[in-house]
């Protein structure tokens, strides 16, 4: 062949590999809908204002109340609703009318929808039960759980079928207009522990990342899902980065980077605020070498027993790092004293606000001014 025409076919196809990458999605799922790429984009500006706050189930339930329209512990603290929202759906596998803490997926639903209108966050974890025992997410009784659900696995078929039914549940999510409400989808979470039937000790590294990747494809792939941001999460028991990756299923199968971190009560604030700060070092570096958001997933002191928390033990813990948000973990209505944001009674309530206050922390009326899902 002629040197001038080789050299030609290489430019073509050069110049067709570069098309084809500045045509890539910044999302993990390469067919995301075009709000949960500007999701993305917003909430990577977002991430360069200030660190948006977090709370599981704010809206369904909190100290002294259950499921009235509106309510939220954290607006009756601070005036305003978080920036990001936490829910679980766990029990969608079995097409349970209500999740695992006993809130009806039908408010769920109301609920993404509020948010959405105004402009807030919404994240998805999903503490599925154990599908081989029978058991519950903490089911750790076997450790052939996560094979059994691969292909080829005895539990594939039921496991496709629980797949199903979250699937169903995550098309649903849709507004007025019929358009998919994007989220951050959350699965697998503290897989560096050993305490849920998907754990470090409970499934070998091959195997916790074909499960992650089967989940992925089967509900963007198969199911046609595509309004998910995937979020990856390990526990807080984090060392190093090598530690932290081991399992990590790949860029093209994650956008947000991040880990779960509580407070014990024999351990102190400066431990909570040095190994949370540690931890945020090593993922914040791993995700913006990824490109990938950072965030501390979850995170709390169950009842706070410390007036001046938040501004003493969490805020210092979190400030230096360019992070998504920090969530903490639900006010249970029906479980005294397992409660991880204030209420207006609570003795650190005005060490609540605050945190709120401080021009870093974005709430919902930040959040919704920082139009997020408008930004691409
Ligand atoms: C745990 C506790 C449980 C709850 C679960 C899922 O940390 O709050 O009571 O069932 O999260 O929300």
């Amino acid at each position: 062949m002629h040197k001038t025409v080789i050299v030609a076919i290489v430019l073509m196809l050069v110049t067709a590999c570069n098309t084809g990458e500045s045509r890539k999605k910044d999302t993990a799922d390469q067919s995301a809908t075009q709000e949960t790429v500007s999701m993305l984009a917003g909430l990577k500006h977002a991430a360069g204002e200030g660190i948006m706050f977090g709370h599981q189930d704010d809206l369904s339930y909190g100290i002294g109340w259950v499921y009235p329209d509106g309510e939220s512990d954290v607006r009756r603290v601070s005036g305003d609703y978080p920036a990001v929202y936490g829910m679980d759906l766990g029990d969608i596998e079995h097409r349970s009318p209500v999740n695992l803490d006993s809130v009806p997926f039908d408010h769920m639903k109301t609920f993404v929808r509020q948010i959405w209108e105004r402009g807030g966050v919404i994240t998805l974890s999903w503490h599925v039960d154990n599908p081989l025992t029978g058991g519950n997410s903490w089911d750790i009784s076997s450790d052939k759980v996560v094979a059994s659900v691969l292909p080829g696995g005895e539990k594939h078929d039921e496991f496709r079928a629980w797949l199903d039914n979250l699937a169903e549940f995550l098309g649903s999510l849709r507004d007025d207009q019929g358009v998919a409400i994007p989220v951050i989808f959350r699965p697998w979470h503290e897989h560096t522990g050993s305490w849920f039937w998907w754990g470090q000790k409970l499934c070998n590294t091959d195997e916790f990342i074909a499960l992650w990747r089967f989940t992925f494809d089967y509900l963007c792939n198969e199911k046609n899902i595509h309004n998910l941001l995937f979020a990856y999460s390990s526990g807080g028991d984090i060392e190093n980065t090598e530690q932290y990756l081991e399992r990590y299923p790949g860029n093209d199968y994650v956008d947000l980077m991040g880990f779960d971190y509580y407070q014990m009560p024999d351990a102190g604030n400066s431990s909570f605020t040095e190994n949370v700060s540690r931890v945020l070092e090593i993922v914040t570096e791993a995700a913006s070498g990824q490109g990938k958001l950072a965030a501390l997933t979850e995170a709390g002191y169950e009842g706070i027993p410390d007036s001046a928390w938040w501004t003493t033990a969490l805020w210092p813990a979190i400030k230096d790092h360019r992070i998504s948000y920090a969530l903490v973990w639900r006010n249970a209505h029906n479980r005294p004293g397992h409660f991880y944001a204030p209420h207006p009674d609570h003795v650190s309530a005005a060490d609540f606000i605050s945190f709120r206050n401080l021009p870093e922390t974005l709430f919902q009326k930040d959040i919704t001014a920082l139009d997020i899902y408008n930004r691409e």
